[in-house]
């Protein structure tokens, strides 16, 4: 079953009749306008399984004039739409509440340019991320990022949730490599901000504003982004430390000992282990399971085979003499390499075999990162299974929680209890999945009344008839 979040259809939205279809079918082609039943479930439901809307129309532009001239009927006729890219968001953002129409970046695939020169790759924001990546692997570059929804997430929706993952630790936040994004606004406007230079000092920058809004603001059509080289020595180690402590003096040594090469520092807490053990098919843990309290998996990224690998050795003996590392394997070839980071890559996918699960992303500082995890397993007991992982080189903690199936008793024991922690700790809400329908109404556990106040007066600025992406981000009381 879905989880129970109701917010009532806004009636000033208008309901999707036969003329609109025709229109939509004489500008974007008879085959993109989709409503077939089995291609609608699809699209109305979220990765989890959790959040489910009733959308009769699935749209799928194939440029961004296509995209305007929908948004610019659906803004005239005020309907409202969810924009979609590779469905894999973790807050309820890409999905309808209601009967919002699907508009879905899938067609918009193509590369337009890429600069050797300068490493700036300039694409379609409905090209998948691995697709990327690999391009630019035979171009010997590589993605600033990287994460476990790959394979189907769109940049156009890394973008849209300002996507942290798993070389954040290394080269950032979108808001820095990305340099220029077009963008379709509510009316159909074409906001051409597609700049290619690294500085840009003239007024304000407003590619920003489009960076983690979620599809709330425009619709991105393109995306501007610059790309690191591609090093030739890349090395992993997965470690087990005793207790969290350990894990967090470790990343500190880790920063330090081996500085400009450190690319990636993850943790998982055993019990995040065991889950992917006992539900991912072909897994296997290097080290022994279930005899250790958390695993680290470092990685390094370097143009030095030698070098590199000295540099980890040496880190890894002395902070095995110092007892921070109980047990570790450094990877031998690339199928290890991988097999590690498929542990630490599938516990989202294992975290859905159980039934029901609430995620929480959270920015911690790091001495407190931990603790909410043993509190909530406490607070909750033999009622669900707790585990925390993360970007611990980001101060990034994931918490999820899982039971059989979704139940008020067991959500209402984990919030608000969990937000009031984190914002007691002067912590982030959404480190990275950004708040979707999840947390739109818990925004003010993480920014002041003035600030979302601003925001909404931004939003009814740029999308007055709030057409783009209801019910999400920001609290629906703004908008009744
Ligand atoms: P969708 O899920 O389709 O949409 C996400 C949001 O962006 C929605 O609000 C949608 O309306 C909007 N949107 C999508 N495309 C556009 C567009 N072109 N223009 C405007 N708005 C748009 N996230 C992380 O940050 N770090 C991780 O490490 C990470 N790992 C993940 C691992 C797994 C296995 C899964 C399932 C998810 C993970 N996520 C992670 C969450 C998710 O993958 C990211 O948020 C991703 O960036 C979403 O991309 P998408 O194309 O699937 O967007
Ligand atoms: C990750 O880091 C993702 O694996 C997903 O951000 C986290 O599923 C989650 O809660
Ligand atoms: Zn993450």
């Amino acid at each position: 079953g879905s989880s129970a979040i109701n917010i009532p259809r806004n009636p000033s939205f208008a309901k999707l009749n036969s003329d609109d279809i025709s229109y939509f079918r004489s500008i974007i082609g008879d085959k993109n306008v989709i409503e077939d039943e089995d291609r609608l479930s699809a699209a109305n439901v979220d990765w989890m399984g959790k959040y489910k809307g009733s959308s009769q129309l699935l749209l799928l532009p194939k440029s961004s004039e296509e995209v305007s001239k929908i948004l610019h009927y659906c803004n005239s006729r005020k309907l409202a739409v969810v924009p979609q890219g590779g469905n894999t968001g973790l807050v309820g953002g890409s999905v309808p509440v209601h009967d919002e129409v699907i508009i879905n970046l899938g067609l918009m695939d193509k590369v337009v340019s890429f600069d050797k020169i300068n490493g700036i790759l300039v694409c379609e924001a409905g090209c998948i991320l691995e697709n990327l990546n690999s391009f630019l692997e035979n171009e010997g570059f590589i993605m600033p990022l990287d994460l476990g929804a790959k394979g189907s997430c769109q940049i156009g929706g890394n973008v849209s949730t300002n996507a942290g993952g798993l070389r954040f630790i290394r080269y950032g936040s979108l808001h820095g490599t990305v340099l220029g994004l077009e963008v379709v606004l509510a009316n159909g406007t074409v906001l051409d901000m597609l700049g290619t230079l690294r500085k840009n000092n003239t007024g304000y920058d407003l590619k920003h504003l489009f960076i983690g809004s979620e599809g709330s603001l425009g619709i991105v059509t393109k995306v501007s982004i610059l790309t690191p080289p591609k090093l030739i020595s890349t090395n992993h180690a997965f470690l087990a430390c005793q207790d969290f402590i350990s894990c967090q003096k470790l990343l500190l040594g880790a920063k330090r000992a081996l500085g400009e090469v450190l690319s990636a520092f993850e943790f998982m807490d055993s019990h995040a282990m065991d889950l992917v053990l006992s539900h991912l098919d072909g897994v296997r843990s290097p080290l022994p399971a279930s005899l250790y309290n958390f695993y680290v998996l470092i990685e390094t990224n370097g143009s030095d085979e030698s070098y590199d690998k000295t540099k980890l050795e040496a880190f890894l003996l002395r902070s095995m003499e110092e007892g921070l590392i109980l047990d570790g394997v450094i990877s031998q070839d690339i199928n290890q390499s991988s097999s590690f980071w498929r542990i630490r890559e599938g516990i989202s996918e294992a975290s859905v075999k159980l039934g029901a699960v609430y995620k929480y992303d959270l920015s911690l500082p790091l001495n407190n990162l931990y603790d909410i995890v043993e509190e909530m397993r406490a607070r909750l007991g033999e009622a669900a299974k707790v585990i925390g992982y993360g970007h611990l080189g980001d101060g990034n903690l994931h918490l999820n929680i899982m039971t059989s199936r979704y139940d008020d008793d067991v959500l209402a024991q984990i919030e608000p209890y969990v937000y009031e922690w984190t914002s007691k700790h002067k912590g982030s809400i959404s480190a990275e999945h950004g708040l979707g329908l999840m947390k739109a109404n818990e925004i003010h556990y993480s920014k002041s009344p003035e600030t979302v106040q601003l925001m909404v007066d931004m939003k009814k600025l740029l999308d007055p008839n709030g057409i783009l992406n209801p019910y999400k981000v920001l609290p629906q009381s703004f908008f009744n």
